[in-house]
């Protein structure tokens, strides 16, 4: 059996999501798991998704990709973005996941060094991951920091990439809970803190599992 690619889609707090779907797939140690970013925000247990991601880091080759709200987050964290302008977009509740304080100094230090582990893509001999979006006439080593992070597909999906290969994205969540497939891209964004699903697909045969917020698989 060949080695499996897995991506798994815009996490957001949703920690007992995360660990009711690593069991799904069964988790094996030769798995590549490619998590495509905002593993914090909008759900209420940020913290815990962190440590498990911690934690998977040792049971397979763990690949964690950077989202917005991530690298909004490290952005406090450093100092280099303000706390009011990052609690004004999901920090607040994702402080309260490490107590009531609220303060930036309650964020553990491994957690603060794992966002900073995060790429802002990955490549296999058939697929590309990144978080929001691609200009599809540039490189990836080139790619505009901004569209990755920030790119929306709402209004219109990019062309293919000129590497040919087929993005898969998050980001964009799709409220009907429904993977978007366009052929070239797939977005798997389900938008699981919100009612909806927590995707994990095997990029090779397009196998797809979901589980809700509370765990549950459909
Ligand atoms: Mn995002």
């Amino acid at each position: 059996m060949s080695k499996r690619t897995i991506a798994i889609g815009d996490i957001h707090g949703c920690a007992v999501a995360l660990r009711a779907v690593i069991a799904a797939i069964e988790l094996q140690p030769d798995d590549t798991l490619v998590t495509l970013g905002d593993y914090v925000s909008k759900g209420i247990d940020s913290k815990g998704v962190l440590d498990l991601l911690l934690k998977l880091e040792a049971r397979c080759q763990l690949i964690p990709l950077l989202g917005n709200h991530d690298a909004v987050m490290l952005g406090a964290i450093e100092g280099r973005l303000s706390l009011d302008g990052w609690k004004a977009i999901g920090g607040t509740v994702t402080l309260q996941s490490y107590g009531d304080s609220e303060r930036l100094g309650d964020i553990p230090t491994k957690h603060a060094d794992f966002l900073r582990r995060c790429r802002m893509w990955h490549e296999t001999r058939t697929h590309f991951f990144v978080h929001a979006a691609y200009d599809p006439d540039i490189p990836l080593d080139e790619q505009d920091e901004s569209t990755i992070l920030w790119g929306g597909i709402r209004d219109g999906v990019p062309r293919p990439h000129v590497s040919g290969k087929t993005a898969v994205v998050g980001h964009t969540s799709q409220k009907n809970g429904e993977l978007l497939d366009a052929g070239h891209l797939v977005c798997i964004d389900t938008n699981c803190w919100d009612g909806g699903w927590l995707t994990a697909m095997d990029v090779q045969n397009r196998k797809v599992w979901q589980v809700d917020e509370r765990g549950r698989s459909r």
